[in-house]
């Protein structure tokens, strides 16, 4: 035998008597070393040595189920790697955290709470404008990021959200309009910044096991909505480990031993990926300096976007949080100032079932409650935040990505000794301001509540449960916003709008304004609004009107009916004059009918298409349509 076999050889025996050694307090696991690769091996040990022997104890003989053994310890590697420090710091961190919730714990300890000052908007007016065009400006500069793991259990819809129609005059999509928005920011950032070259501006999903291929789907059977396909990432996320007691023992998957149950991490899993996959660093040599986040449903969120932008850039903000007037016991978290007893002070958001203990604890015993203005004193986060990419990357390199995380465990009785189910570490995104140091600007501003918000999260049920006078966050609030949001800014653009009639839908009192909804390429700011509104203009409330061309004016109409305009983009079409007809009209469904769409059903209403006025320029030049 050649001396390098013989090395070879005895460093095999050697490391399997050390294997033997170090695996003793697993005889099952120490049994079928000899079917594991070394890294496989040492994936094991290190869950013994993190007293996880439980995952080895009904483990058979070699030769009974290799392939199931094998597919386990790649399960734990895949664990491993995708999360920040690896598995060992993850039941490392759970065993302080449950520690912590055993004790009963308060996380804000020693902190008071108190109402923060921010930058206030006032749609219109001419802060807002400038703040708009600087937006506007910035966004060359920046990256969009959509978190979209989520599943949306309290919707209880089976398809992705993103899929959902915003509003269904239309029917486009969530991830259609986010898309188009982008497209046509960017566009009007160029013609801004003439001169300077022009380019993609990148746009990141966060899916899951629960989104990831359904995205894909939607992206490529509509072509990208228009975006080059490299200009979109998908990053997906990974579920995180159960825990099944304080210990923080793993918890087997009840339907297969030879796994460890996982369930979601939460949407603060977004840092860490956008780190490891290296797309900061890439975009930080490109010259890129703002990393705009945002959530699946939100079909306002990108009327105060520009503006938000714009304070970011202003403030020079390393962190803005657009926040919109929140009612107490809103189901979004507030942003508070938190001040510890050793001067410790940062502006936070503090989430919504957490917000009312806290400030029973510290001296307001009414907890979460409105104020005078008939709002929460506490703005409420909507999780659009703009980070300065520079700042970004600066903290990340020292946390590798990682957000503080909580356990929220429900134990089976008083004594926290055992859980009713596994629980799991969680994180949110808006916490990754928790540990920068207080040198770090970070600020938040204020929108009008119409003009932002208005995600779609509550099942039908639960959304006619909400206390009243707090908003709805339905399918049927969410599209009864977007056309109350575009009627408001086309009456400050000085179009004559007719109020709105009440309506109720799947039990929820709502507004019903006229039906107005344009395509991101007719306006993405108020400005553009203003530019292509004149004249006297009036729209009654039973018509639907619907632009979308780009080059599309509106001089002297009077609408009372339905009207839909397209063109190309090179056709400049100016339309005025009356237009009447019997029009769409809004119609009640019973959600437990089942014939009808799911898209359908969770709204409680349909448009039913009458008559319309529907014209589509599709030759260049100047038109005009007369009605
Ligand atoms: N999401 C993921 O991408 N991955 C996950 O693991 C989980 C979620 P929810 P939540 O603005 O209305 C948040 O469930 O978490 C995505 C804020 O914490 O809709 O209850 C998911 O796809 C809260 O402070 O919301 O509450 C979705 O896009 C408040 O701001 C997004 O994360 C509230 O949102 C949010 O997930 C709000």
């Amino acid at each position: 035998m050649a001396s390098s076999s013989v090395n070879t050889a005895i460093d095999k025996l050697f490391n399997l008597q050390i294997n033997e050694l170090s695996t003793s307090s697993s005889p099952n696991l120490q049994k079928n070393l000899s079917i594991l690769f070394p890294d496989q091996v040492e994936l094991a040990k290190m869950l013994l040595e993190m007293r996880q022997a439980h995952l080895f104890e009904d483990w058979p003989d070699p030769g009974v189920e290799d392939d199931e053994k094998i597919a386990f310890i790649d399960q734990v590697g895949l664990l491993n790697s995708s999360y920040p420090g690896g598995l060992a710091s993850y039941i490392k961190t759970a065993r302080e955290l449950l520690a912590d919730s055993k004790a009963g714990k308060n996380p804000f300890d020693g902190f008071k709470p108190s109402v923060p000052s921010g930058e206030v908007l006032t749609f219109g007016d001419d802060s807002f404008i400038k703040y708009e065009e600087t937006g506007v400006k910035q966004v060359q500069n920046a990256a969009f990021v959509l978190v979209a793991g989520g599943l949306g259990e309290r919707l209880g819809y089976n398809g992705i959200k993103v899929a959902l129609p915003l509003e269904t005059t239309t029917g486009t999509c969530f991830l259609q309009h986010y898309i188009e928005s982008i497209l046509c920011l960017s566009e009007a950032s160029c013609k801004q910044a003439q001169g300077e070259s022009r380019r993609d501006v990148p746009f990141v999903i966060m899916t899951s096991d629960d989104t990831h291929a359904r995205t894909l789907q939607l992206l490529e059977s509509n072509s990208y909505f228009g975006m080059k396909p490299t200009q979109v990432k998908l990053l997906k996320q990974e579920k995180v480990a159960c825990l099944a007691d304080n210990d923080a023992r793993l918890a087997v998957d009840p339907k297969n031993k030879y796994r460890i149950q996982t369930k979601p991490h939460g949407h603060g899993d977004v840092h860490s990926l956008l780190y490891s996959s290296g797309l900061l660093k890439e975009w930080k040599d490109a010259g890129l300096r703002w990393v705009l986040f945002f959530q699946d449903t939100n079909g306002l969120l990108f009327k105060a976007i520009p503006a938000a932008l714009g304070v970011s850039a202003t403030k020079e903000y390393h962190v803005n949080s657009l926040s919109v007037p929140r009612k107490a016991k809103e189901a979004i978290g507030g942003i508070t100032r938190l001040t510890h007893a050793d001067g410790r002070e940062m502006v936070i958001n503090v989430e919504y079932n957490q917000l009312d203990p806290l400030l029973r604890a510290t001296g307001h015993p009414d907890g979460d409650v409105n104020c005078e203005t008939g709002y929460s004193p506490y703005p409420g986060n909507i999780n659009q935040l703009i980070l300065e990419l520079g700042p970004y990357i600066d903290e990340l390199s020292k946390t590798g990505g990682a957000i503080k995380e909580f356990v929220n465990p429900k134990y089976k009785d008083a004594t926290k000794t055992a859980f009713k189910s596994s629980t799991r570490l969680e994180c949110m995104m808006q916490d990754y301001p928790k540990t920068l140091p207080p040198s770090a600007r970070v600020g938040f501003t204020v929108t009008d509540p119409w003009l932002a918000y208005a995600p779609v999260k509550n099942n039908p049920e639960d959304a006619a449960k909400v206390p009243k006078g707090n908003p709805y966050h339905s399918a049927t609030s969410g599209e009864m916003a977007i056309y109350r949001s575009n009627s408001m800014i086309l009456r400050k653009a000085g179009v004559k709008i007719d109020d709105p009639v009440p309506g109720v839908f799947n039990g929820q009192e709502v507004e019903v304004w006229p039906r107005v909804v344009w395509k991101p390429k007719w306006a993405v700011t108020f400005a553009d609004v203003k530019s292509k509104v004149s004249g006297n203009n009036f729209v009654s409330q039973k018509s639907t009107l619907v632009i979308k061309g780009s080059n599309v004016t509106i001089q002297d109409l009077s609408l009372d009916g339905t009207l839909v305009i397209d063109s190309v983009d090179n056709a400049e079409v100016k339309v005025g004059g009356l237009v009447q007809n019997n029009g769409w009209a809004i119609e009640s469904i019973d959600k437990d009918n089942t014939a009808l769409p799911e898209e359908v059903r969770i709204r409680g209403f349909k448009i039913s298409k009458m008559e319309q006025l529907e014209k589509s320029y599709t030759e260049p030049g100047m038109h005009t349509l007369n009605g």
